[in-house]
């Protein structure tokens, strides 16, 4: 009984002794904030010496690769085609106001300059250059904000140790100092934040590796804002937010739903939210897989992010040439056209009066509240009053007013064939 009781509070007392418990945001930071709500859909990138083998981001782990044999990719790694011109141009033609790319996923290999380690793409690849400095000069070129994934989960570093529930097979001597890990990947931190200009976040994942571990996250947080007060601070634990953190990460799942079994404790929480998806079923570039999602899905997950008052980080995983596959570019560009018409309906808007229903969602903006009509399952739709008197509805960009009727039972409004889109009918409400 007493172990009962004993391990929860435990477990209470180490997660509130790794967060920043007394955190106040700076009023850069709460406009930051706000900067990051009102753009509503980003650019994940995945990339990676792993990209080589073109089986994901994980392969070092899922091949049961060792350390000593993985040493051998960066050799293979030289990617010519490499324009950080045309991958802003992608994101932006999509309609993507920022970037998150991993400066090190799990397989440790920093993706820029580190002095602290050999193990980085300047050091150990033919390329020798700092792919995250020529993105991040591009993207100050261009106004796209730069986001850097960070992994706390490192399988590379002898350091990491003891060894949490994956890389076991990476053949390391099996014994490191935990925190001099730490002050590594701090290390590493402060060089991302002084030397790639001002950085919109810094976007964690790993930590589940090893959950009841001392992760010094307060150390750690309190680092990142005091480099940098209005850079945002994420962390994909799949738990509640931590004090410290400044938006709420989801992952393949819309906020409040649990299809991947990542978010079951991941309450929504105040911060703003933000959740990522794949545009085939891989981060990392996998020459195998070709379930890529349709334009039509992917704008509706837009909408939906939105309705949920999230925004949505979309990736892709470019190839080991550098380039982002052609597949990917293509539903892009057709997304960028969707956007390029009802953007309106998107960017700086919030979560709408009536919550998600399975015929779509609401946006609002000012006293505007847009309807998304996803799946139309009538030509009459009825929605919860939400207490506002309505002076018009119309169709989205046009001037045709629809019926309607408001009463006790809700908000009844009409919906003649004609205005049908299949993709998003797009109603608007003005109050
Ligand atoms: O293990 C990673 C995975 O490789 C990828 O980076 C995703 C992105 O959200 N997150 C992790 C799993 O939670």
């Amino acid at each position: 009984m007493l172990r009962k009781i004993f391990i929860p509070s435990l477990l209470i007392l180490m997660i509130t002794a790794n967060a920043q418990t007394t955190y106040t945001p700076t009023p850069e930071n709460l406009e930051a904030r706000e900067w990051f709500q009102n753009a509503r859909f980003g650019m994940f990138i995945h990339w990676g010496v792993y990209s080589v083998l073109g089986d994901g981001e994980w392969v070092m782990n899922n091949q049961r690769i060792d350390k000593k044999t993985y040493e051998k990719l960066p050799d293979f790694f030289n990617p010519l085609k490499f324009d950080p011109k045309e991958w802003v141009a992608v994101a932006k033609a999509a309609g993507m106001k920022y970037i998150t790319i991993t400066s090190k996923h799990h397989d440790g290999f920093a993706m820029f300059d580190s002095k602290l380690t050999d193990w980085d793409i300047v050091d150990r690849t033919p390329y020798k250059k700092d792919v995250l400095k020529m993105l991040a000069e591009e993207c100050k070129k261009e106004g796209i904000k730069l986001f850097f994934y960070h992994s706390h989960l490192d399988w590379y570093q002898d350091n990491y140790f003891p060894l949490g529930r994956t890389g076991q097979t990476s053949g390391r001597p099996g014994g490191g100092d935990w925190y001099k890990y730490l002050d590594f990947m701090d290390g590493q931190l402060t060089e991302l934040l002084t030397n790639y200009g001002e950085i919109g976040g810094i976007w964690f994942d790993g930590h589940w590796d090893k959950r009841d571990a001392d992760w010094r996250l307060d150390k750690t947080y309190k680092l990142i804002h005091t480099l940098q007060p209005a850079c945002l601070i994420s962390n994909n634990h799949h738990l509640a937010p931590i004090p410290g953190e400044d938006f709420q990460a989801f992952e393949k799942d819309l906020p409040g739903h649990n299809t991947t079994g990542f978010s079951g404790e991941s309450k929504i929480g105040a911060l703003p939210l933000e959740t990522c998806e794949t545009m085939n079923n891989s981060w990392g570039f996998n020459l195998q897989d070709k379930n890529y999602k349709s334009t039509k899905n992917l704008i509706q997950y837009l909408v939906k992010a939105a309705g949920y008052g999230s925004n949505f980080l979309l990736n892709v995983g470019p190839m080991p040439d550098g380039r982002i596959q052609p597949e990917f570019v293509k539903t892009l560009k057709e997304m960028g056209s969707w956007i390029d018409k009802y953007g309106e309906t998107i960017y700086g808007t919030r979560g709408g009066p009536v919550s998600p229903k399975t015929w779509g969602v609401t946006t609002y903006k000012d006293n505007k509240i847009y309807v998304h009509v996803l799946n139309a399952e009538d030509n009459n739709l009825l929605i919860p009053d939400f207490g506002k008197k309505i002076k018009s509805i119309k169709v989205f960009n046009t001037d045709a007013k629809l019926k309607y009727k408001q009463d006790a039972f809700g908000i009844a409004i009409a919906l003649p064939e004609e205005i049908l889109d299949e993709t998003d009918t797009i109603l608007v409400i003005e109050i």
